[in-house]
């Protein structure tokens, strides 16, 4: 076989859609159907990077937009290496949340629009599939309170949600929409079909790059 790559899969959506759930349950699916495959998050808090965004987020600092902005990038573009590593050794990754929540949060923010919010990710390792999950604000405001970090609010992930669904009319990005509405296995079950046909069919495919 000339290629043999794992596939860059990522899930999206608003708080409460249970991305990271979803990404646990994909993960054991693709390791019993015997397909090697990990999990990342973004953004990655264990790196020095990932700490002072971290603390960012639980509102300990406070930092510039712009440059908040720029090292959510950075914190992608450090972890770019090993991600390649591991989709030429054939391992599919699953990362939960992706430059897709970098221009989406930003964007929200008054003064700031998608094409510059795009710019920093412009060359990441393009996924395969994005999936969205899709959930209405008041759908997520019925699985209980937001949490206490910066950007857990209703009125500012009304604003996210907007901008998502401007970054999906972008038809170069294999971009699935799942109703996360639905009980968590039949979102399962939907996820994983989506990631099977996709882990099958990218190792034909050279790895793309993102907005570019
Ligand atoms: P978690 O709750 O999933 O840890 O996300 N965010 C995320 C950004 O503003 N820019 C980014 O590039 C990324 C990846 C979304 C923490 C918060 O960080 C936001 C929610
Ligand atoms: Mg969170």
């Amino acid at each position: 076989m000339a290629c043999t790559r794992g596939a860059l899969i990522v899930l999206e959506g608003v708080d409460k859609a249970g991305k990271t759930t979803q990404c646990k349950r994909l993960l054991e699916a693709l390791r019993r159907s015997g397909r090697p495959a990990e999990m990342m998050r973004f953004p990655d808090r264990t790196t020095a990077i990932g700490q002072l965004i971290s603390a960012y987020l639980e509102k300990k600092s406070d930092l510039e937009d712009h440059t908040v902005h720029l090292l959510f990038s950075a914190n992608r573009w450090e972890l770019v290496p090993l991600m390649r590593k591991k989709l030429e050794q054939g391992i599919t990754l699953i990362v939960d949340r992706y430059a897709f929540s970098g221009v989406a949060f930003t964007s929200a923010k008054p003064g700031f629009c998608l094409d510059w919010c795009m710019k920093a990710d412009v060359g990441l390792p393009k996924p395969d599939l994005v999936m969205f999950l899709q959930l209405s604000p008041a759908e997520a405001s019925l699985r209980g309170q937001f949490g206490e970090e910066r950007y857990e609010t209703g009125v500012f992930q009304s604003v996210v949600q907007q901008r998502f669904e401007e970054l999906r009319k972008d038809s170069s990005i294999n971009w699935q929409v799942i109703d996360a509405s639905q009980s968590v296995e039949d979102v399962h079950k939907n996820i994983t079909t989506h990631s099977l046909n996709t882990v099958d069919t990218a190792h034909n495919l050279p790895l793309g790059e993102l907005w570019k």
